[in-house]
């Protein structure tokens, strides 16, 4: 079996290459030169645990080729990203029809085309009309369906064979081709609905993430004000069998849960009330922990008649990865940046450098920083020590005192 991928991003590029490894013939196109020159040579463009070494020997097996144009195959899959447009929330479903545009001339009978790429609810049928309008004599004779990758970075190459999915056609018929197509790489159960349901069962999980998250983060700013210390009241409310909450931090980042409740509240925004409401709490965590920070300077400056030395600890948009990517503690940070301090000392344990931030060793900036504010629950900061002759603006729980 021959399949195309258009986009050989986060997504993109791992699916194809398990995909590669167990048997098929992978063409990944990408419109970026510089991607597919460096697939060719085995080598890749994006970080994730164990990619690498499988990218090198799919490709120098020869299941796994890249390409700028795509070419005939029995599957296209569509793994682009869907941004917003301009700079509102509103989702841009511009990458996926570039890509399906791209892949009509070399459609033929019987072929399958899937999604992945997260889309606002009606795009697959939206793309079939596209597809049924350059196409008229394919109408009723490809399989067209939507199917949503639920995988986590960092833990990717594990929970794109192990993660359960959800397929949904355009006709039953539709699903049941790309279920045969999915079952060859998924250990995972696979799902059968339709493709509005596939495409709405996406935004919610990571929305219903979202919606959790805020839950925390507002009690984290109630806490704050009641003197309740958040980390055990959350550890103690999850000791009854039906209470689940999830933990507070300097806000959420990273490409999805920060941005796919947008995909409904643009299409919905009478009723997405919960998930609207979310969105901002969320955004104002990150908001009310930089501001916390420069309260914190200023009273510091008051008390010892000098300016204090800052230590930033953290700008993952998560815990123990090097992903920058729309996060909260580089916007805390760079708004840090502003208070112009001689002796702001900024830490990323999981990067070297950085073009915009001058980083300092974790332990180094731990030792000589009077005000410590941890934004990200990286493992080597769990670590270090608690100092009393510190402040320290435990945002992640580090300490959890
Ligand atoms: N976060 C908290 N408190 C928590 C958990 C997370 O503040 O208790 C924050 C993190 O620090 C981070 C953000 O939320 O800033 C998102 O992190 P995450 O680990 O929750 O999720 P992602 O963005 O890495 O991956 C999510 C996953 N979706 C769900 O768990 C529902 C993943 O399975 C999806 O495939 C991925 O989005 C995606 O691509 O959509």
């Amino acid at each position: 079996m021959k399949v195309v991928f258009m986009g050989l991003g986060y997504i993109g590029l791992p699916t194809a290459t398990v995909a590669a490894n167990k048997g098929l013939q992978i063409v990944g196109v990408d419109i970026n030169a510089r991607v597919v020159d460096t697939i060719n040579q085995g080598k890749i463009h994006i970080i994730e645990p164990g990619l690498q070494e499988l990218v090198r020997n799919v490709v120098t097996a020869g299941n796994l080729r890249a390409s700028l144009v795509p070419e005939e195959a029995d599957v296209f899959l569509i793994v682009v990203p869907t941004p917003f447009k301009g700079g509102n929330h509103e989702p841009d479903i511009t990458y996926v029809e570039a890509a399906t545009k791209a892949i009509i001339p070399y459609l033929k009978e019987g072929n399958l085309y899937i999604i992945e790429s997260t889309s606002p609810v009606g795009t697959t049928e939206k793309m079939m009309q596209l597809i049924y309008t350059e196409r008229p004599e394919l109408k009723n004779m490809i399989y067209i369906a939507y199917c949503p990758e639920r995988v986590l970075p960092g833990n990717v190459l594990y929970e794109l064979e192990h993660n359960d999915r959800v397929i949904g056609g355009v006709n039953e018929i539709s699903t049941e081709k790309a279920i045969q197509f999915y079952s060859q790489f998924v250990k995972g159960n696979l799902h059968k609905t339709n493709s509005r349901t596939a495409e709405m069962c996406k935004l919610t999980e990571n929305s219903s993430r979202d919606v959790q998250i805020a839950f925390a983060n507002e009690l984290s700013l109630i806490c704050d004000k009641a003197g309740i210390n958040v980390w055990e009241l959350i550890e103690l409310a999850n000791k009854h069998p039906r209470v689940n909450i999830l933990q507070p931090g300097c806000g959420v980042g990273g490409h999805c849960i920060a941005v796919d409740p947008y995909f409904i509240t643009a299409d919905f925004p009478v009723e997405s009330q919960l998930i609207s409401k979310s969105r901002e709490i969320n955004n104002y965590k990150s908001f009310w922990c930089a501001e916390k920070i420069k309260n914190t300077i200023l009273e510091f400056e008051l008390k010892h008649k000098r300016k204090p030395i800052v230590a930033i600890m953290g700008l993952a948009f998560k815990p123990n990865i090097d992903d920058l990517r729309e996060s909260p503690a580089k916007y805390i940070a760079q708004k840090v940046m502003q208070a112009e301090l001689d002796g702001l000392l900024i830490v990323e344990p999981n990067i070297s450098e950085h073009p915009v931030f001058k980083l300092t060793n974790y332990e180094e900036a731990y030792g000589k920083a009077d005000i410590v504010a941890f934004l990200v629950a990286h493992n080597e900061f769990k670590a270090l020590p608690w100092k009393e002759d510190k402040v320290i603006l435990d945002f992640c729980g580090i300490f959890k005192k």
